[in-house]
């Protein structure tokens, strides 16, 4: 078990006999912690200042090994899958590091400025993110420019957690309950028209090189799943349309 403590550091805990929970591993840093997520053997720290990295392979001696400033942001949630660390704070919405190098983590994106974020989840590329104002969604297909979709309003939410499908806020003095909606992807079909043709073609470089309307959810443009919306997708629609190519997506 890992703790982010405030005003202290990070703490290592043994808890294989629940009943006698034993810290066996300590790092100090002197700002205020607000949050810790782990993976492999790296856990990350957000603190008042920046992101903090240690080693953790020796859960006895944790080492810190990288570190990634900014400028108050008060970062209150992470979460991390792979080489993501995604943040929400007090004055930027959502924001994305690299921590591929965990000794170097390094801008990716950031999306929104709103204030007094808590807590954040991942629900099928979206990250879904609880404020004072409600749930906010954004579509993170592609991770360097976060696409803000939504907003669900909700006041006052102090802290969130997920169960399921459902999402439970709590307020000052209630508990709102919200359903997780996020549009399924049917690969090519990105104007859901319930087909693939033309029209997808002509909504993806309006989408690409006019400043048009994003394709939701954002992976249902990756028709050649390489792993990115771009004219190579066009492309590949053009063939499947009037060539006989192959099909949009991953061929699952
Ligand atoms: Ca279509
Ligand atoms: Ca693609």
């Amino acid at each position: 078990m890992y703790c982010a403590n405030p005003g202290s550091g990070l703490n290592i805990l043994d808890i294989s006999d629940p009943t006698l929970p034993q810290v066996i591993g300590f790092a100090p840093l002197d700002n205020t912690m607000w949050d810790v997520e782990v993976n492999g053997d790296y856990a990350y720290l957000s603190q008042s200042h920046g992101v903090n990295a240690f080693n953790i392979s020796d859960p006895y001696n944790p080492v810190e090994v990288g570190y990634y400033e900014y400028d108050n942001l008060h970062v209150r949630g992470m979460h991390i899958n792979g080489d993501l660390l995604y943040l929400v704070s007090q004055t930027a919405e959502l924001m994305v590091l690299d921590v591929s190098d965990s000794t170097n983590p390094t801008f990716l994106g950031q999306s929104g400025n709103y204030a007094d974020n808590s807590t954040l989840f991942e629900v099928n590329d979206h990250i879904i993110t609880a404020n004072s104002s409600g749930l906010f969604t954004y579509d993170v297909f592609s991770p360097a420019t976060p696409l803000y979709l939504s907003n669900e309003p909700a006041s006052a939410a102090m802290d969130a957690i997920k169960v399921g499908d459902y999402f439970y806020l709590a307020g000052r003095n209630y508990i709102s309950i919200f359903s997780v909606d996020v549009a399924s992807t049917v690969y090519g079909d990105v104007d859901q028209s319930g087909e693939v043709n033309v029209g997808d073609v002509v909504y993806i470089v309006n989408f690409i090189f006019r400043g048009g309307v994003a394709p939701i959810p954002l992976r249902s443009a990756d028709a050649n799943c390489d792993g990115f919306a771009n004219i190579g997708d066009a492309v590949n629609l053009i063939s499947y349309i009037f060539r006989g190519g192959p099909a949009p997506g991953c061929g699952e």
